[in-house]
């Protein structure tokens, strides 16, 4: 019998580093760093329900939810991993309110910075639901020294790389590179290692599933309730009614969908006029990936990743997914309905 060749992540991003005659290795040293990290956090995301890590942790984080323990472990697992890396000269977290400028010599002189949501979807930890950290890799614009806020407020078109971790049935780190395809690698736990399971990973464009939570169906913009209403028609040329599928883990739902074909949506909505999610922690890096695997990220009305941040917690309404249904889903939205029924 013949065995195929497994690649790890490390020999993979070794494989890429050396397509490229002026890599320095400091990216590729940063994206096995943040995989080593993910094996940590994975293996207590594992043991959540036999140890005595599940609970809140006894403080909110910056947007005034709840922290869970196992958030901070993420969180504290990752930002050590990046600041002994030598290779990143600081992170934004969206565990904490600011960002955490790194001090050491060889970090002042690094040239990239890291945006995380350490451990997306935490609400559903407790019920054994996947759950996932995101990442956003950007060169700083600042010179060498210590990093500063505009390292961080990047648009997302300016980043360099990005990728999430998913704890679930299996453990899966997805990422991309500037001007490469998207690949996941599946952890193999007997040997320890990510190895190469989805190569080079396209959203087909024409899904037919929907992600929101339409417990909010009240507060949403008519154009959004319209949109659903389109999703739940009956239409065979359409292939409709579409499925509807939410866990209430942005990377879970994310993921799916990105296999399988579908469109995610945190839209703005009464109370919420930018909506729930994070642009730098979690918008910016899913629409990165999501349009390197050939689909497109949109607040209802421009490319997610020409939002001008300004400041580091900023929310921003997104659809998400397949190319065809966020166009779809597009044509629904009306810059002024949105406003209108927003603020
Ligand atoms: P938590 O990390 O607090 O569970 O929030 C997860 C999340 O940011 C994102 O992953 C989900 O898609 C979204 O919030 C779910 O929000 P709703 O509960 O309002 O649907």
């Amino acid at each position: 019998m013949i065995l195929n060749k497994v690649v790890t992540l490390e020999e993979f991003i070794v494989k890429q580093q050396k397509s490229y005659p002026d890599a320095t290795g400091e990216l590729s040293g940063l994206l096995r760093d943040i995989g080593f990290a993910a094996k940590i956090v994975n293996r207590e995301v594992n043991k959540a329900g036999l140890v005595d890590i599940l609970g809140i942790a006894g403080h909110s984080n910056s947007s005034g939810e709840e922290v869970k323990k196992l958030d901070v472990f993420a969180h504290e697992q990752y930002i050590r991993a990046l600041r002994t890396s030598g290779e990143c000269c600081g992170v934004a977290s969206e565990e904490s309110e600011s960002y955490i400028a790194f001090e050491r010599e060889a970090a002042q002189n690094a040239k990239y910075v890291v945006c995380i949501d350490p451990l997306d979807g935490s609400s559903n930890i407790d019920v054994n639901v996947s759950i996932g950290t995101i990442f956003a890799i950007y060169k700083r614009v600042s010179d060498a020294g210590i990093c500063d806020v505009n390292d961080f407020l990047q648009q997302g078109n300016r980043l360099v790389a990005a990728g999430y971790v998913i704890y679930g049935s299996s453990t899966m780190l997805v990422y991309t590179t500037i001007g490469s395809k998207v690949n996941g690698f599946t952890l193999d736990p007997s040997i320890g290692e990510f190895c190469l399971s989805h190569p080079n990973l396209s959203i087909p464009s024409k899904g037919r599933i929907y992600s929101i939570n339409e417990s909010y169906w009240h507060r949403f913009p008519k154009a959004v309730n319209d949109f659903i209403v389109y999703c739940k028609g009956e239409d065979a040329s359409t292939n409709r009614p579409y499925s509807s599928r939410y866990i209430g883990s942005m990377v879970a739902d994310f993921h799916r969908n990105l296999i399988k074909g579908g469109i995610f949506i945190y839209p703005a909505m009464r109370g919420y006029k930018n909506g729930k999610l994070r642009l730098l922690f979690e918008c910016n890096p899913m629409a990165f990936i999501v349009e390197h695997a050939g689909g497109k990220a949109s607040n209802g009305t421009s490319r997610i990743l020409d939002i001008v941040p300004t400041e580091l917690h900023q929310r921003t309404p997104i659809f998400i997914g397949s190319k065809e249904m966020v166009e779809m889903a597009e044509q629904f939205i009306f810059e002024g309905e949105l406003a209108a029924v927003c603020c």
